[in-house]
């Protein structure tokens, strides 16, 4: 598609394609100053003071080994301020990790870095061949998690005309697409299935639209889904990763060769290591990705856990690209779940169940396919004195399950109540989650 003499789009021709020791160096300096600012913190400042930690402890990229990760459990301890590096004033957003309450995930913003996360989105959208001509409709949701306004403010500095129409409601976004000609989506790969299969329905037809790209992340796909997709709109679809601590979408992206995604190394230091032994893992192999965030004043992260396990592709790419690229994820090291686009831990499912009277010893979660969505169910034992009580009782029990459930973790779970003893016991660690979704 992209032969020689076509031109590959690029936002900064000139550090996306940078040498690579000048990228270690722009790392490098990055590196110092975060260390800095995390001094600054009342988190790393006492543990970086206990180690004896300051921007002299790094004088070659690889003395980033001689810091300690970070982790999201460190994040939670640190809940609600105790990552800032400024002032309070200085902050202008914050977003949160979805899934998480409580304690949550959540980072915070400057002017300054909300233009940096901007400028690198920009930079991603790009790099997937959009341009201001194009038109986006950014079908994730708007609020704490990224993907609404993280993607937005990007793609409007790229100059492309943003349709902010949010999560759900499909047959609005099957009318806007239409009626405003857009030509990119912006969606989690599970929505742009269902959104196919609405389109189906709708009996509209492939020349209806001008669609040609969907910028697709926040969840785990796999190749063949991609394709799938591809084959069934009739356009490209460009894995996108990111995080919320690492201002969401925007880190990593795929060019318009669409064979790895090109991690921003000028803005973000990635490490692959042994999740056991926490060394590196030899260059290539897969193991978990570590990021240290280096565009961002208001909150460092440094070397901190993705839990995502992925590996660096050591060829170079096409587009001449020298930011390396991780390719597509293969899973987790921890039991979090992404249930259409939206993380949840058993543990939060544990916590409702736990405190809930009438509730018994033992619960199982299914995640599987409701058609190309997922579902969650929860089966929950209750206890015999429930059990011998009033169906009406059993009935509302149900109900406040499901709503503190949803209130926790955002999401509608079908609770199933069981009767005592009646679920599995396991011996050994408990097995509590059956993931039954297929894995294409
Ligand atoms: O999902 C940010 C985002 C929004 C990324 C829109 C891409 C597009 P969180 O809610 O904090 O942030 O979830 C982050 O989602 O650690 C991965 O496990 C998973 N994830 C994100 N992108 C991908 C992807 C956003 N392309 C967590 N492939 C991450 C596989 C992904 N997993």
């Amino acid at each position: 598609m992209f032969g020689k003499d076509v031109e590959i789009p690029f936002l900064d021709k000139k550090i996306e394609t940078a040498p690579r020791e000048e990228i270690e160096r722009i790392q490098l300096a990055g590196l110092k100053n975060q260390i800095k600012a995390a001094l600054r913190t009342d988190f790393y400042r006492k543990k970086y003071k206990d180690l004896g930690i300051t921007e002299d402890t790094v004088s070659t990229l690889d003395d980033i080994r001689k810091l300690p990760f970070t982790t999201k459990n460190d994040l939670r301890d640190a809940y609600p301020f105790g990552l800032l590096a400024v002032p309070k004033d200085d902050v202008v957003r914050l977003h949160a990790s979805s899934g998480t309450t409580g304690a949550a995930t959540v980072i915070y913003l400057t002017q300054k870095d909300l233009d940096m996360a901007a400028d690198t989105m920009a930079r991603s959208l790009r790099a997937a061949g959009c341009s201001r001509q194009d038109i986006l409709q950014n079908m994730m949701t708007y609020g704490l998690f990224t993907g609404g306004l993280g993607l937005h403010y990007g793609a409007e500095k790229l100059g492309m005309m943003v349709v902010p129409t949010s999560s759900g409601n499909t047959i609005r976004q099957i009318k806007f697409m239409k009626d405003f000609g857009t030509t990119v989506v912006h969606a989690t790969p599970s929505y742009l299935l269902h959104l196919h299969a609405a389109i189906e329905e709708s009996g509209s037809l492939r020349s209806d639209f001008k669609l040609r790209k969907a910028i697709a992340g926040a969840e785990p796909h796999s190749e063949e889904l991609r394709r799938k997709i591809e084959r069934t709109l009739g356009i490209e679809v460009y894995n996108n990763y990111g995080m919320s601590e690492m201002n969401g979408p925007g880190p990593a992206i795929e060019c318009v060769f669409r064979n790895g995604m090109h991690i921003w190394e000028d803005r973000y230091i990635a490490e692959i290591i042994d999740p056991e032994t926490l060394e590196p893992v030899p260059e290539g192999e897969t193991g978990e990705l570590v990021l240290t965030i280096l565009c961002r004043d208001a909150m460092p992260l440094i070397r901190y856990r993705t839990r995502d396990l992925t590996r660096f592709i050591t060829e170079p790419c096409e587009c001449g690209r020298t930011h390396r690229k991780i390719a597509r994820l293969t899973g987790r090291t921890d039991d979090m779940l992404i249930i259409n686009g939206v993380n949840v831990f058993p543990s939060q499912i544990e916590e409702v169940l736990l405190r809930t009277k009438g509730v018994g010893a033992n619960y199982f979660i299914i995640v599987d396919k409701n058609g190309v969505l997922d579902k969650l169910t929860v089966q929950v034992e209750i206890t015999p004195e429930m059990f011998a009580d009033d169906s009406r009782l059993i009935n509302a029990l149900r109900d406040r399950l499901r709503s503190e459930m949803a209130a926790l973790i955002t999401i509608n779970p079908v609770v199933e109540i069981k009767q005592p003893g009646s679920l599995p016991v396991s011996e050994g660690k408990a097995k509590r989650v059956d993931d039954r979704r297929p894995k294409d």
